[in-house]
């Protein structure tokens, strides 16, 4: 008997690709490219109404050490890495642990729109409208034990693909972690997309952690693996530097940065006379972080 090629093709995989032909074919007719795969995420009351920085400015000025320390290496170099098939290791203090895919993190029907701001501790910033799940979401699907307090995180080492990694310019893999009470803010997310596209590599792909209170380094690129945990997890900056990258990262005007002011930023693609713009407390999101860090002194919990 001979088989038809939809007969052993998955039907929603026919339909999928019949309308990916489609408008390959009304594209091609146009002259123009076959149109990526689009994202859309529902859109949040976490996000700001300020307006985000173009698809150029966030995807050619970028940190990303694992692709070299230029902000235009990532985009230059991040083209390599290979981030189909990927799947994340979750374990330590969970109940499910096992090896999941990114639609198992993060299925399309999840996908929510969060427009936010992003400080980078070298005070420069933008406003990127990414497209993930809530970080909270994950972990209840995971099952989170008791007694894990802390969540760390790990960026995939394969040097490769990434060529910062053939040189000891950070203490590869690159770490961070989170407080369990800062990994379930409902701010904190995973993000898959920016934009209605999936992510650029340039900018973490597959998969990335967002927390918009706390300086940029803290959001981990490219995750492969996420562990709970009942200990303070080691982060690659802080250990490189601990008097200059503390654990908690929360963005704050009133503490400087050993070697700059961190009173205020420049917002990326505003223009070369625009002025510096003040930076905000928990990068505007006090009112609904600061609660996290009652009592605790901010000088010293940097
Ligand atoms: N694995 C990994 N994650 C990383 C970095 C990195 O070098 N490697 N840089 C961090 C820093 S310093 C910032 S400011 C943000 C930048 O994110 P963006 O390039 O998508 O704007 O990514 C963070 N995540
Ligand atoms: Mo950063």
């Amino acid at each position: 008997m001979k088989l038809n090629w939809s007969d052993v093709t998955p039907r929603v995989d026919y339909l999928d690709r019949r309308a990916f032909m489609v408008a390959g074919m009304a594209a091609g007719m146009a002259g123009l490219a076959p149109p990526a795969m689009a994202l859309t995420g529902r859109p949040s009351a976490l996000s700001t109404d300020e307006k985000p920085n173009t698809i150029a400015e966030i995807t050619n000025y970028n940190n990303f050490y694992e692709f070299g320390t230029g902000k235009e290496d990532p985009a230059r170099n991040a083209g390599s890495l290979t981030t189909d098939p990927w799947s994340v290791e979750i374990g330590g203090m969970v109940e499910r642990p096992g090896s999941y895919s990114v639609a198992d993190l993060a299925p399309e029907n999840a996908l929510e729109e969060r427009i936010y701001r992003l400080r980078c501790v070298e005070a420069w910033s933008m406003v990127i409208p990414w497209i993930g799940v809530p970080l909270a979401a994950v972990l209840n699907k995971i099952g989170v034990q008791p007694g894990a307090k802390f969540v760390a995180f790990e960026t995939l080492m394969r040097p490769e693909e990434m060529p910062g990694q053939q040189r000891a310019i950070l203490d590869w893999p690159y770490r961070e972690g989170l407080r369990i009470d800062e990994a379930m803010h409902p701010l904190t997310i995973l993000a898959t997309g920016l934009y209605s596209d999936p992510l650029p590599n340039q900018n973490g792909a597959p998969i990335r952690l967002v927390v918009p209170w706390k300086y940029g380094f803290k959001s981990i690129k490219s995750v492969v693996r996420i562990t709970l945990t009942d200990q303070q997890p080691s982060c690659t900056w802080q250990d490189m530097q601990p008097q200059e990258y503390g654990f908690y990262a929360n963005v704050n005007p009133q503490v400087d940065h050993p070697r700059w002011s961190q009173a205020t930023e420049r917002r990326v693609g505003s223009g070369l006379f625009a002025g510096r713009q003040d930076t905000l407390p928990f990068n505007g999101y006090a009112d609904q972080v600061a609660s996290l860090y009652q009592g605790m002194d901010l000088a010293k919990n940097y």
